[in-house]
Parts: structure tokens; C-alpha cells; sequence
């Protein structure tokens, strides 16, 4: 008999966001062909059999928040993992696909270019599929005109910034954003923090001569993302155009952010493991070591913060889980953690602190060895909600025959996988340590396939995939976010 499939995966149990079902699958040129009851892949041919030996089988990650090859933005360090260090890092914590940012300057006039400069950037070093968000740090009329042209290219959603001297955009530039994002079908993604608020209360620690890395947190106060939260919020309203708040750290955002989902908003929001995992303790380490934990918004005050945000995620608060990796080494003094030591700040200055935490390769694993999430919402939020939320679906995030890329994990049955500690050297990104050192560690994915290829294989060679075999993925408009009218925006009169 003809070979019919390229691999099979059988003995598996399949978890997508709505099913967990002991499902055996069938993969033919780069798309999941069959899926079928256990058992009814017996008589098939295929070029290869992987007995998942009742194993989870669930989409590959996608990652929607990823920094890779950007510019010092945040603070004075430039980011550690270039496309292909930050990809392959990706592949062996389970993520198939990445979005990534592509960072338009304050001095810079045009989108396009930044676009094209991205482009070069990823072309031919990705271990996966990938996509840019547009970064708007200047909404010139230039900049506007171009979002239909973004469109075309493939590029259905942007980010904005409420803080930093290099990105914070004031509210006039918001709505000027919002409105033509309306108009041609993108999704708004906002980085929620008050900058005026962070910038006095700097002004207050230094006056106090206080610049250890904890102050870092104390110079983000709760405050500063509550207020801004609400008021991208308002602005969304007020335009009638979906916004996503990126990378919610405090109850009380999140409070601000279901009270709106309550009242029928298109406001969706993204937390991140470090909400989930890390606290104000983490900041406060001896000596600069706190510097690691370093990213904005800070880790919050203790674990009943984070276990609001863990609720956040089982109730549908959040809508996507991402790593916003950001990664700065620690032992660099030229573009790390540690280029914010000098001789006017021998132990070194919170306020010049690169902002940003590594953690593309463990997001999926932290979360699920946490076992904190039932599994069909731990796909949801991590593989499922960030195809939907940005035009990837169902091609990415799921398994639907005919129509999805066979990206998939193969996870260990539960208990079947030795727990072990996590440690930075077991890690692949380009990075001198994980905020997430020690961590127990319950589960990894066996195996990861990436429209059909084994790119990952724990057991047998680790990473098999090669750089280059990843592929910039066109995306549609967002399947989730839409405004609540059909009709184009009129000024209220
Ligand atoms: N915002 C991000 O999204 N990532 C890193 C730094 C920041 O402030
Ligand atoms: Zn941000
Ligand atoms: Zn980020």
C-alpha cells in the first residue's frame, strides 16, 4: 500500500481549548490531515509513527509578545537574543510561532521602513514561524497613512506606549492611532503605565537617594497602571475600537479591565509568567542580583497578588498568556543589567535598568507544571486565544483538519516525566540567567513538530530544527477583536 501520511502521532490524548479527547493524528505536506478515535491510524502508511504513549498532544505555543534585535528603548541595554537565539530558544520550550516587534523611533517618520528593516532582520535565521507587531513610538500622518499598507503586508495589529521617553505616546496621539486602526481592522495593543506618575515618583526616590533594583518597583506603583489601564480603557470606548492591554500585573487592573468585558467592551488583555510566578521579594535580592527580576510593570507586592492574576486567567479576564521575553544579560556592562553601574552609581542606578525579563522557553512549561490551569483553558490562553486575538487562527493555535499547520507538543503523560529544578544552562536563548532559576519543573514537551518537521526532541538530540526553516506568517484581521459597530466612527456632536 502507498504511503498516504508523513507522520502519525498515535496513543496520544489531544487537548485543544474545547477537547480532550484520546485522539490519534495524521500529518501530510505540513497540515494536520486526520484526526481520528484512538486506534483508526492502524491500517495507515506513513513515513513515521510517534507513540505518544498517552501523552498530552495539544498545538504548538504561540507566543504573541516577544522582543528580539531591538534598540535600547527601555532603558539604556539593547536586547540580548537576536531572531535566530531568540527562536531557537523558542522551539525547545514548545513554541511554534512568535510575534515580534518590529520598533518604529520617536525620529523616525514611516512605518514601512521599520517594517522592511524587521523583515531583514528575521529573514532566513527563524527556527519558526513568525509575525511583527507595528511598534508606533511616532503616529506622524505618515505613520497613519500606512496602516493600510501594514494591512496588505500581512500586519493586522500594533502596539502603543503610555510611558517611556522614547515610546510614550499622550492621549491626542492615541486617538489618533485608535481611529485609523478602526479603519483598517487592527488591533491596538497598549502598554498601560501612567509615565508622568513613574517619572515623579523616580524624582521622589532619588531625592531620597534611594537606587537600589528593588526601587524599581517602588518607582511603579500600582497606581500607575490602574490609572492608565482605565483610561486606555475610556479612550477605546470613547473610539469604539478593541484594544488589548499588554502584560497586566495588578488586581486592580485587572478589576477595571472585567468590569469593562462586563459591560460588552472589546477590551482583552495579556498577563505574563512573571505576574504569575514573581514578587516584589524577587526585586529585593542582595547586592544587584534584584536587577534580573527588573521589567515594567514590576512583579506586584506578594503571592495573593499573583494568585488574582492566576484567577484572572481561569475566569477569561485575560485573554492570552505571552512571555513578553525581553532579554538583557545580567553580566554585561555595555548593553545588560549591569550597564547601569558607573562611577556615580557604584551599585548602580534602578532608574537605568534595562526593563525586560527573558522567558520564551519556559512560559509553557512554568505554566503547566503549575497545574493551576485546566488543561483546555491552558491552551486556550497560550496556543488558541493568540491565533484568534491576532489573525492566525485556525492555521496557528489549533487543530483542525485541513486547515491548521501541524504544529504540535507532545507532552509527557502526567508523572511520566522526571521533575527536575530549572536551570539557565539548560535553557537556549542567548541570555546569562532566568528570573525563573530553581523553579521546579513538572513538564516538558517531548517532542515539537513544526508543520510536520520534528524540530524538537527532548529525548533523542534535543533541537532538530533548523535555523531558516521558520517562515514569516501573513495574518488576517484579528477573528476576536472587532469594534461593537459596523459603521465608521463619527465624531460625537
Ligand atoms: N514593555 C514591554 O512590553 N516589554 C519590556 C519592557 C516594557 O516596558
Ligand atoms: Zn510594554
Ligand atoms: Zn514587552
Amino acid at each position: 500500500m502507498a504511503i498516504e501520511y508523513d507522520l502519525l502521532i498515535v496513543n496520544g490524548v489531544v487537548v485543544t481549548d474545547t477537547d480532550i479527547q484520546e485522539w490519534d493524528v495524521a500529518i501530510k505536506d505540513e497540515k494536520i490531515a486526520k484526526i481520528v478515535p484512538r486506534g483508526g491510524l492502524k491500517n495507515a502508511k506513513a513515513t513515521k509513527t510517534i507513540d505518544a504513549q498517552g501523552g498530552y498532544v495539544m498545538p504548538g505555543g504561540v507566543d504573541a509578545h516577544v522582543h528580539l534585535q531591538e534598540p535600547p528603548l527601555f532603558g539604556k541595554g539593547s536586547t540580548a537574543d537576536n531572531y535566530e537565539t531568540g527562536s531557537r530558544s523558542a522551539v525547545c520550550g514548545g513554541t511554534t510561532t512568535m510575534v515580534t516587534f518590529a520598533p518604529q523611533k520617536k525620529t523616525e517618520d514611516t512605518l514601512l521602513d521599520t517594517l522592511y528593516a524587521t523583515h531583514e532582520r528575521a529573514k532566513n535565521n527563524c527556527y519558526i514561524d513568525y509575525s511583527f507587531h507595528l511598534l508606533v513610538g511616532n503616529p506622524s500622518e505618515r505613520a497613519l497613512s500606512e496602516f493600510k499598507t501594514l494591512r496588505e503586508e500581512g500586519i493586522s495589529s500594533l502596539k502603543i506606549y503610555m510611558t517611556y521617553e522614547a515610546l510614550q505616546l499622550h492621549d491626542g496621539q492615541i486617538l489618533d492611532v485608535l481611529l485609523e486602526a478602526r479603519k483598517q481592522g487592527i488591533t491596538t495593543m497598549v502598554h498601560a503605565e501612567n509615565g508622568q506618575v513613574i517619572d515623579w515618583m523616580t524624582a521622589q526616590l532619588e531625592k531620597r537617594k534611594l537606587f537600589a533594583p528593588k526601587y524599581h518597583g517602588s518607582s511603579h506603583p500600582p497606581l500607575a497602571e490602574v490609572e492608565a489601564t482605565y483610561r486606555a480603557i475610556s479612550l477605546s470606548e470613547f473610539m469604539d475600537t478593541p484594544i488589548l492591554i499588554v502584560h497586566v500585573s495588578t488586581p486592580a487592573a485587572a478589576a477595571h479591565i472585567k468590569a469593562a468585558q462586563d459591560r460588552g467592551l472589546p477590551i482583552f488583555a495579556e498577563t505574563c509568567p512573571q505576574y504569575l510566578f514573581l514578587t516584589k521579594q524577587d526585586l529585593d535580592q542582595p547586592g544587584f542580583e534584584g536587577a534580573k527580576c527588573v521589567c515594567s510593570p514590576p512583579p506586584r507586592e506578594s503571592e495573593a497578588d499573583c494568585d488574582v492574576i492566576w484567577e484572572g486567567l481561569a475566569d477569561g479576564t485575560f485573554t492570552i498568556l505571552s512571555s513578553d521575553h525581553c532579554p538583557f544579560r545580567y553580566n554585561d556592562s555595555e548593553t545588560g543589567k549591569k550597564s547601569s553601574i558607573n562611577d556615580e552609581y557604584p551599585l548602580g542606578h534602578f532608574k537605568y535598568i534595562p526593563n525586560g525579563c527573558p522567558g520564551i522557553e519556559t512560559r509553557l512549561s512554568l505554566t503547566l507544571s503549575a497545574n493551576r490551569l485546566d488543561l483546555k483553558k491552558f491552551v486556550e490562553v497560550t496556543c488558541s486565544n493568540p491565533a484568534k486575538l491576532y489573525g492566525l487562527y485556525p492555521r496557528k493555535g489549533a487543530l483542525v483538519e485541513g486547515q491548521s499547520d501541524a504544529d504540535i507538543n507532545i507532552w509527557y503523560a502526567p508523572g511520566q516525566m522526571e521533575t527536575f529544578e530549572l536551570k539557565n544552562e539548560m535553557l537556549h536563548h542567548d541570555v546569562d540567567y532566568t528570573p525563573f532559576e530553581g523553579r521546579t519543573v513538572k513538564q516538558w514537551p517531548r517532542y515539537t513538530i513544526l508543520r510536520g518537521q520534528i524540530v524538537w526532541d527532548k529525548e533523542h538530540g534535543g533541537l532538530l530544527g533548523q535555523k531558516g526553516y521558520g517562515k514569516f506568517i501573513n495574518r488576517d484581521a484579528s477573528s476576536l477583536a472587532k469594534p461593537l459597530k459596523e459603521e465608521e466612527w463619527q465624531l460625537p456632536l
